[in-house]
């Protein structure tokens, strides 16, 4: 992938790399006048954050849009959602010319990732177009704005407005500070770049105020969220003398002590913290869901590959998969999957 960035269109090296890419998005925008948005299933801050931002951008060029996610946004984060623009597709009543709607996909590049989004929109959608920075290619074939080097989606549409001299409002420019903090752990994780830094200071310009948002996410807890955390540090198991540390989140721990699961999941950094550990592995099934694996890593150890040989994707540092067997064989298989890095 190429070299992008505000950095990059001031330097005359990469204009036309650049804005080509920007182009593809300003051309599916230009020739379609109805849009559907919609992130990933369990949306996290980052899609969130984008999608909300991104409808202002389409709205203040006259297009129809509506926001559809397969699930309801986490609940910390209806400070973003105030005016209730968040459908949830099992509840949405399509616009009676539905058909004339094009969908504008952020956060995954896989179609079927958008959960109740693609069980409605699958048979009928003509045109997509997708907003990602997550590697593995799943549906990149046609139009889409992939930048793997990108901390976030909402980095990526933030570097858009500014690339087409949008001003956001104060709103916008929240859900986008919001969605940078979330996927880059509070600016702490690979991706965050110079690129970021000047993202994040045009936002703060444009209203984006970093100590209410900070509060909002980051000392806004419920005690059900610490009970479950507690929970899940109890099944911790060491493997490869401290360097893997294997935990889960179960329906029973949701059950029990009423947590929530996109507050569990966040949890499979807390091994990272921890003197010589390299890689975390999170087991994880929301109630009424998936068995999922969630896997993260420090420095080169590449764990995006396991995820792809497993139909799942993700980045070298953080990657994923889907499992349709029992926690006990799953364990098993991703046990096994990971000794590559141990030998
Ligand atoms: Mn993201």
């Amino acid at each position: 992938m190429k070299k992008w960035g505000i950095l990059s269109l001031k330097n005359k090296k990469y204009p036309k790399e650049t804005n080509k890419i920007y182009d593809e998005l300003d051309a599916f925008i230009f020739s379609h006048q109805k849009f559907f948005i919609t992130t990933h299933e369990s949306p996290d801050g980052d899609g969130l954050g984008a999608q909300i931002a991104f409808r202002e951008y389409l709205f203040s060029l006259g297009k129809n849009v509506h926001i559809v996610n397969g699930d309801p946004l986490p609940p910390k984060y209806d400070f973003l959602d105030a005016e209730n623009i968040i459908n949830i597709a099992d509840k949405f009543t399509l616009p009676v010319d539905y058909k004339d709607y094009s969908l504008i996909i952020i956060d995954t590049n896989t179609f079927s990732n958008t959960g109740g989004t693609y069980t409605l929109c699958k048979e009928w959608i003509k045109d997509f177009f997708i907003i990602d920075h997550h590697e593995g290619n799943s549906d990149i074939f046609a139009s889409n704005l992939v930048l793997v080097h990108a901390s976030s989606a909402s980095e990526i549409i933030a570097q858009y407005l500014i690339r087409n001299n949008f001003i956001p409002s104060k709103k916008a420019a929240t859900a986008l500070y919001t969605g940078i903090l979330f996927d880059t752990g509070g600016f702490r994780y690979s991706k965050t770049s110079s690129e970021t830094f000047l993202v994040i200071s045009w936002l703060v310009k444009h209203g984006a105020d970093p100590t209410s948002i900070y509060e909002l996410i980051y000392e806004n807890n419920q005690l059900a969220t610490l009970l479950l955390k507690s929970r899940m540090l109890s099944s911790i198991e060491t493997h490869h003398q401290g360097r893997l540390i294997y935990m889960e989140l179960t329906t029973q721990m949701l059950e029990e002590t009423g947590g929530e699961f996109s507050e569990g999941e966040l949890n499979i950094n807390i091994p990272l913290t921890i003197k010589g550990v390299e890689i975390s592995v999170l087991l994880k099934q929301d109630i009424g869901g998936q068995l999922k694996v969630s896997m993260r890593s420090k420095g080169d150890l590449d764990v995006s590959i396991i995820a792809i040989s497993r139909d799942g994707g993700g980045h070298k540092n953080a990657a994923g998969f889907k499992s349709n067997l029992s926690f006990e064989e799953t364990k098993k298989i991703v046990l096994s999957d990971l000794e590559r890095f141990f030998i």
